[in-house]
């Protein structure tokens, strides 16, 4: 069986939202939701990655639709929310009270949370700022962002696993630059000209998307051709990355005893590049009582088999 076809096998039916809005957060950011499934199920909220990469439909097939209200949304500047690529008032505070604005715009008292590598960031601080709204966490590819973490994705560490992926993204900079390669990119992603800021969001994005699979898929690479996605995926992404994700350090596995409560399933793949497991066992290890599954045979991404097969097992048994 093709890779494909084992993924369509395992995740549920292609469905589409049956509501979408678009909802005003601020005086200048409106985020884009939908919601998929059962009106009357169990909701769950989908918390995407990047920062940046925003919903995607392929994420409802994780859930039940006859058992789940599932819902998504674009958080700011990405997607269809608007405006797009925008950094201002851009930070994790704002995108967890936008969650928040979510669920009471909805009318809804609590939900499960799910979300992978960002989306599991994201996800946690939410849970963590909110932990009386939040009956479950599903996460994977676990990214607890700390300087250690960026590090090792974007200046040396992945690198040495991926070399020949690194050297396009790397030699994008100029050598008096590339000790800093996040804030040389943060320069040129904030540019004033248009063309360089395009072109070192390329170059950023292939980076992620080539090391994303354990085994490289080319389609998925094609992303980071698609300059209208990229420049967003990649201006968010350093904006929240150069600002240290606007939190201390080692914030989210600080603050672990407050979502101690909380059940929590992890699924890790092995060989992730982008998001290393030890964040995921050293997440377990302040959440004892959560559910660590390491995947043998995958990297980063929720579209590879294993992961997925874990995912939706996970998502049945909530
Ligand atoms: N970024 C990790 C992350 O959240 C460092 C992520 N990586 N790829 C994605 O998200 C998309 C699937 C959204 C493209």
């Amino acid at each position: 069986m093709s890779e494909s076809s084992e993924l369509t096998s395992i995740l549920y039916p292609q469905i589409d939202p049956h509501t979408t809005g678009m909802l005003p957060v601020s005086t200048l950011h409106t985020i884009f939701w939908e919601r998929s499934g059962n009106t009357g199920g169990h909701p769950v909220i989908v918390i995407h990655g990047g920062p940046g990469g925003g919903s995607q439909p392929s994420y409802r097939q994780y859930f039940d639709p006859e058992k789940f209200d599932i819902i998504q949304f674009d958080q700011r500047g990405c997607g269809k929310s608007t405006p797009y690529a925008e950094l201002a008032e851009n930070n994790t505070h704002n995108s967890v009270a936008d969650i928040e604005c979510l669920r009471q715009h909805l009318g809804i008292e609590k939900w499960h949370v799910f979300g992978g590598s960002w989306g599991s960031t994201l996800g946690l601080i939410y849970a963590q700022s909110h932990p009386t709204k939040v009956l479950s966490l599903t996460l994977r590819g676990i990214f607890t962002c700390r300087k250690s973490e960026l590090h090792w994705f974007y200046q040396q560490g992945a690198s040495y696993v991926f070399p020949d992926a690194f050297e396009p993204y790397q030699n994008h900079i100029p050598e008096a630059e590339q000790e800093n390669l996040i804030a040389a990119y943060y320069s040129r992603l904030t540019s004033a000209d248009a063309n360089v800021r395009r072109a070192a969001a390329k170059q950023w994005t292939r980076w992620e998307m080539a090391t994303s699979r354990l085994f490289p898929d080319p389609e998925y690479l094609e992303k980071a051709d698609d300059l209208d996605f990229a420049v967003a995926f990649a201006r968010i992404e350093c904006h929240y990355f150069i600002n240290g994700i606007f939190v201390d350090d080692g914030h989210i596995l600080d603050n672990c005893d407050k979502i101690s409560h909380i059940p929590v399933t992890i699924v890790q793949g092995r060989y992730d590049m982008v998001c290393p497991t030890v964040s995921a066992w050293e997440l377990h290890k302040k959440l004892p009582s959560s559910n660590l599954i390491i995947v043998p045979d995958a990297g980063h991404s929720m579209g590879e088999t294993s992961i997925a097969r874990e995912l939706v097992v996970a998502t049945d048994n909530l």
